[in-house]
Order: C-alpha cells, then structure tokens, then sequence
C-alpha cells in the first residue's frame, strides 16, 4: 500500500502533494514502483494534528481518487463517513479509517468493499499525551478482533486489522506490537501495519529525519511480512518491494 498524503501538514511529506497534479503524478510513480494499492488521505492524523472540514478534504481527495481508480486499487484514508462513501462512489474500494468506526459505510459499498479497522487511542490531538495500557498487545487485539466481528457482522467480506503504531503509543509500545505480530495475525484477520518513517524509528537512528528512515522503514516492513503481515503501508514503495521481493525468494 503506498501512500499519497493530499494534505498541507502529513508529518513526513506535508504540502508536497496538495496540488491535485501533482498527487496525482505522485500516485501514478508508486504503481509504476510495484504498489498494489494506493491510499488516498485529506487529513493528517499525526500526533496535534487538527481536524480537517469534510468539505476541505472533499475536494482535497477526490479527484485525486477518481484519476488513479482507473489504474490500480484505491484505499481511502478517512475517518468520515461522507468522505468515505464520496470516495467509493469516485472509484475507491477499502475504507481506511484509522478510527475503525465506518464498517457501516464500506458494507453499504458492496461486496467489492473492504474495511480496514485501525486501533488509535483517543484522537490525534491527545493521543500521544501518556498513553496507557494494561497490555499493550492484548489490549490492541482484542480491540481489533471486537472492531472486525462488527464489521463483518455488518455484512462487510473483506476486514483487514492494523494495530496504530505511533496512533497513542509510546515507542516501546510500538516495538512490543512489532515483537509480538504473530498475536495480531493469529487471530485470522489479515493484518496491515503502518510503520514507514515514524517517529519512533528515527529515535533508533540517530534522530534521522523524516526522509532519512528509508533503511529503518523498511526493515520493519520486511519484518512484519515476515511474521505474517499481509500488507505494509509506506512511502517508499519502490525500496520496499524490492526487500519484499528478496524476501519472498
Ligand atoms: N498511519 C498514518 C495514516 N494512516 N492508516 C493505517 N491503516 N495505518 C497506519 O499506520 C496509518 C494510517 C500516518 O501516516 P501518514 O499518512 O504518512 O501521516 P499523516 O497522518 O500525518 O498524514
């Protein structure tokens, strides 16, 4: 899953592609890179973030949608329900809704739409503030398992789960969940994760800023492939499916 951020303030490539072309040009590089899919986003959800009108990220995302659906399997990162269905009448078909409430809107879609549901503690505007948990994974799971059977309890075939890293986590949350994949995958859902260029990778590397956590991005990336993950979300599509590629033999 690549990722194209149609926003002023994604926290690793914020305002380079809010230019409809230009998100556009972007997308269509990272299906010629290998990606399976593509995920449209028109509101940041990094840690402070503010929310964005539904009518700004409308007109932010749609277009954008309707360009690429054409060409390859479009993903619609929001967390509103006009949003979403506006997106899947334009062309998307998997609703990524990091606030895993919108099971509804993808099973309205049809059959050929499917539900991502993310785990995030609270909002991006409080989530990172001492971010708690009795068991970080078993907390995580169990949350995901209860989102998925909702979703497919609302009649929706396809339901991925992804456990939020950097979404009310501290980084030693993060590495557990990343340690500890195989329980997220046990369950039998297909599960996506999300770590390219996070914060908690640059704390590893010597504070490498945001375009600098290639190697780190997808070192996690490969590892999550490796114990199960069955899609990873990153900016750097082309460096990750190469390592996939090697991976798979
Ligand atoms: N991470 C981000 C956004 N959406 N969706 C899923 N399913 N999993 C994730 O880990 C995930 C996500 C944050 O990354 P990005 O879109 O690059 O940044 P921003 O939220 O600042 O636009």
């Amino acid at each position: 899953m690549g990722v194209v951020n149609v926003t002023p303030d994604s926290f690793s490539d914020g305002g380079r592609f809010l230019d409809h072309e230009a998100a556009i040009a972007h997308g269509r590089r990272l299906i010629a890179e290998g990606a399976d899919l593509v995920d449209v986003g028109g509101e940041s959800t990094r840690p402070g973030a503010a929310p964005v009108p539904a009518a700004e990220e409308l007109r932010r995302v749609l277009p954008v949608v309707e360009a690429l659906a054409g060409a390859v399997r479009i993903s619609i990162d929001t967390r509103k329900a006009a949003v979403a269905e506006a997106a899947i009448a334009a062309g998307a078909t998997l609703v990524n809704d990091v606030s895993a409430s919108l099971h509804e809107v993808a099973a309205a879609g049809g059959p050929g739409v499917g539900f991502v549901a993310m785990h995030m503690l609270g909002d991006p505007r409080t989530m990172q503030k001492d971010p708690h948990y009795d068991d970080v994974v078993a907390d995580v799971c169990s949350f995901l398992v209860e989102r998925a059977d909702a979703a497919r309890a609302a009649g929706v075939e396809e339901v991925w789960i992804d456990p939020g890293i950097g979404f009310g986590k501290t980084a030693a949350h993060n590495w557990s969940i990343l340690r500890h994949l195989d329980r997220f995958v046990q369950t039998g859902h297909p599960v996506l994760i999300g770590t390219s260029r996070k914060r908690f990778l640059g704390a590893v590397t010597d504070d490498a800023p945001v375009h600098d956590r290639v190697e780190a991005s997808v070192a996690t990336a490969v590892w999550a492939m490796v114990q199960g993950a069955r899609m990873v979300r990153v900016h750097d599509v082309r460096a990750t499916v190469h390592a996939a590629t090697v991976v798979a033999g």
